[in-house]
């Protein structure tokens, strides 16, 4: 995997297992590649079918190709918040296209059973290599100012 950045579109979910037992649930989702991790605003009471509309942006070094996971969350007050269900993403795709237009993803629970879609889209950027190495003689055409001494 080359360096670069990752550009994740968070759009949304819908059919979203409702993990609230009173009213409807908080989701957010948690986005990981690597060790870099990042978490999307809380779709307040949106239960099954949350709007983010988020971008995240990652910063990604040279290494072997990883995988997007994506992880969701239903925030709770009194109680540690309940998890929603995961995906998980080859980024194996979007590195050699250069991105992929937005798509619905199936959220996977604990069990293995399929709850839902989230929407997401991704683009990568290379990292622009400013080389110095390459010896143009460019250099000459830079003229030098002269100021006076105070
Ligand atoms: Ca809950
Ligand atoms: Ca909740």
């Amino acid at each position: 995997m080359p360096s670069g950045t990752l550009e994740v579109l968070l759009y949304g979910g819908f059919g979203l297992k409702n993990t609230d037992f009173f009213g409807k649930s908080d989701p957010y989702a948690v986005i990981s590649c690597r060790r870099q991790i990042l978490r999307s605003e809380t779709a307040r009471n949106q239960g099954s079918k949350p709007v983010w509309n988020q971008a995240f942006q990652f910063v990604v070094e040279e290494g072997p190709v990883t995988e997007l996971v994506v992880k969701i969350y239903d925030e709770d007050r009194f109680t540690s918040d309940d998890f929603v269900g995961s995906i998980k993403i080859s980024l194996e795709e979007v590195l050699t296209r250069g991105s992929v237009p937005a798509t619905g993803y199936e959220v996977v629970l604990p069990s293995g059973k399929i709850k839902g879609v989230v929407k997401l889209a991704l683009k990568f950027t290379p990292k622009i290599i400013t080389g110095h190495s390459s010896g143009s003689k460019n250099s000459s055409n830079v003229s030098s100012h002269s100021f006076p001494d105070p």
